[in-house]
């Protein structure tokens, strides 16, 4: 079972007074599902997986105005599949539907990342657990144009963009067009001042967290799969991390899952979003680009980091972020990781984090965490 909470503030009433005047902006809330039978919580190996519905339907038609800007609020609820978007131009140069990124897992972008985001059609991998919002607007010719996706479970680039399936259908009709415009980044929501950047000098404690699925084949039987973090399956009663309220810290999460399967592991965290301060995919190709002496040596953990431009602050608020696998070489595995930053504010308590591909979870990837108020204890005798 899953659905959508839209939790409705600043940022939708700025969106909606930009387009009031503009013909009023439509709004769709669209949940990504997947049904699938798996024998023993294992996913299905074979290719395709199993399909995916929106709002319980298998590709559904939107019907939009010619040039008309609707806002969309995906939500990834597949058990499995990362989807992929990518501008529909690459595999067919008729469809222009165009799409601006607004806000990840609830959280609006910064007016800076909005207008950074607006550079291209710009593609991006909405693992389970991911949400995202999209200004999505409709071409100025009457028609129906397919909005395709890759089934990404790693976060490798998609190579078929053609016959990659169809997620949903946009039904442009005959009216005349409307030519609804994007928000400039001066008239974007303002970023809220409780969401500005994390103050590395405010950094309290670092950690590391690693993330991993070992599969030991079994003569005559099912292979056995552990999904671990930090080398444990979860342990109901115990607690894994303690965290100090009200303070900052810096985790570097790791992903040391070597292909075959090379999954990237959604990390997904409640209560709390971080941001996100570098990404590292050691089998991105950019990351092994022989021209640049920056990029990793396999042999020397020590450069196991990206050669690529730094990301821009303001960094973005996310709660689920994919980590990319590890390159499995004769010469040893390099990890993939990704380093966040997160201020456990305001709530103290026990809650959990785990990877957002549900099977993983269920098979133990998951760990019981701790806020702990920060006071200072007065004993009275
Ligand atoms: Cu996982």
């Amino acid at each position: 079972m899953a659905g959508a909470f839209i939790i409705e503030g600043e940022y939708d009433d700025t969106l909606r007074a930009f387009y009031k005047p503009k013909g009023g902006l439509t709004e769709q809330v669209l949940v990504i599902q997947q049904i699938g039978v798996s024998s023993r919580l294992i996913a299905p190996r074979e290719d395709p997986r199993p399909f995916l519905s929106i709002n319980g339907r298998r590709q559904p038609v939107i019907q939009m105005k010619p040039g008309e800007v609707q806002l969309w609020r995906f939500v990834n609820a597949a058990w499995v599949s990362g989807v992929q978007f990518f501008d529909p131009k690459s595999y067919d140069p008729k469809n222009t539907t165009e799409w601006r990124q607004t806000a990840r897992d609830g959280i609006q972008l910064s007016p800076e990342n909005y207008a950074r985001a607006a550079k291209d059609n710009s593609p991006f991998l909405l693992s389970p657990g991911n949400r995202v919002d999209l200004l999505v607007k409709a071409p100025a010719v009457a028609g129906r144009y397919d909005l395709r996706f890759a089934d990404a479970i790693s976060t490798n680039t998609p190579q078929d963009k053609v016959n990659d399936p169809i997620l949903l259908t946009i039904q442009v009709s005959a009216a005349p067009s409307v030519d609804m415009p994007f928000p400039s980044e001066q008239d974007f929501p303002k970023l809220p001042s409780f969401l500005k950047d994390i103050d590395p000098a405010t950094i309290h404690i670092s950690r590391e967290v690693t993330f991993n699925t070992k599969e030991t084949p079994v003569q005559d039987k099912p292979d056995l799969i552990d999904e671990t973090i930090n080398g444990e399956l979860f342990k109901d009663q115990t607690i894994s991390q303690s965290m100090l309220q009200d303070t900052a810290e810096e985790w570097t999460l790791v992903n040391t899952t070597r292909p075959p399967p090379g999954v990237a592991h959604p990390f997904h965290i409640h209560v709390n979003p971080f941001q996100v301060i570098e990404v590292f995919d050691p089998n991105d190709p950019q990351e092994q680009d022989p021209n640049n002496t920056e990029c990793y040596k396999i042999d020397d953990p020590s450069t196991w980091k990206s050669c690529k431009p730094p990301l821009e602050k303001p960094y973005v608020w996310r709660d689920t972020i994919a980590i990319p696998a590890a390159r499995g070489t004769d010469k040893g595995d390099v990890p993939g990781h990704v380093k966040v930053r997160t201020r456990f504010d305001d709530f103290p308590g026990q809650f959990v984090l785990h990877c957002h591909i549900l099977i993983h979870e269920d098979h133990g990837m998951m760990q019981l965490i701790q806020v702990v108020p920060n006071k200072v204890m007065i004993k009275h005798h």
